[in-house]
């Protein structure tokens, strides 16, 4: 059986990163919205400029835009995906569910990074520190300004998934205060469960 899991979380709390490791360890397809939505904005197109101008403000895009991102992903197919940073919000949960049942496909957990919104804040200033000190591009939603206004987002919108979750039996928590590696170890005990 194919594996299917959502990572949620606060921004910053390490989703891309715990999932760009399952992509190694256990062949699971990425399906990140943020990296979608990066995507398209840096096409230049038309809906590419709406997704930059929502996503520098610190928001959420808006759930069609996701939703047919997603959909388009799930028709190319693949076995065992990890959706990074999707739903994000009560209308996509409910479309996700809907997408699983129609690609006949099933939920093994929605595992949740639990990380303080301090520490968070410090990763995401680490990490523009970093990019400006290699010379790359610094996120521009990676200001503590903007941060301030992604979190608010995240605790609007985002969190009330957890309950969603919960209620459906599928909900699994884990530290992501602690390291990747150890962040690694909890998200694997979870896998190994289901399988
Ligand atoms: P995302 O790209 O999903 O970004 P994120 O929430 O900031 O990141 P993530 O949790 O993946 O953290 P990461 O591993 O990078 O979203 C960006 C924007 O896109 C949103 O604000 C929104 O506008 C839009 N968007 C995306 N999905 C959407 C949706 N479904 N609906 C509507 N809009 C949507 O880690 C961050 C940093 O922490 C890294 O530097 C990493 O090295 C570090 N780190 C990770 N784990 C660590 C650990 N255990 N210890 C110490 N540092 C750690």
């Amino acid at each position: 059986m194919a594996t299917n899991i959502i990572l949620l979380g606060p921004p910053g709390a390490g989703k891309g990163t715990q999932a760009r490791r399952l992509i190694e360890e256990r062949g699971l397809v990425q399906l990140s919205t943020g990296d979608m939505l990066r995507e398209a904005r840096s096409s230049g197109t038309e809906m590419g400029k709406r997704v930059a101008e929502v996503m520098d403000r610190g928001e959420l895009v808006t759930d069609e835009i996701v939703i047919g991102l997603i959909r388009e992903k799930l028709e190319q197919g693949g076995k065992g995906f990890i959706f990074d940073g999707f739903p994000r919000t009560l209308a996509q949960a409910d479309a996700l569910g809907k997408l699983l049942d129609e690609f006949g496909m099933e939920l093994d957990a929605a595992i949740e990074l639990k990380v303080d919104d301090e520490a968070l804040v410090g990763r995401i200033v680490k990490r523009a520190d970093e990019a400006r000190a290699a010379g790359e591009q610094v996120r521009k939603d990676d200001t503590p300004e903007v941060f301030a206004d992604r979190l608010r987002e995240y605790y609007k919108k985002t969190a009330p998934l957890l309950g969603y979750y919960y209620a459906n039996g599928d909900l699994q928590q884990v530290d992501g205060m602690a390291s990747m590696d150890e962040v690694a170890a909890q998200v694997a005990a979870i896998l190994d469960q289901q399988a």
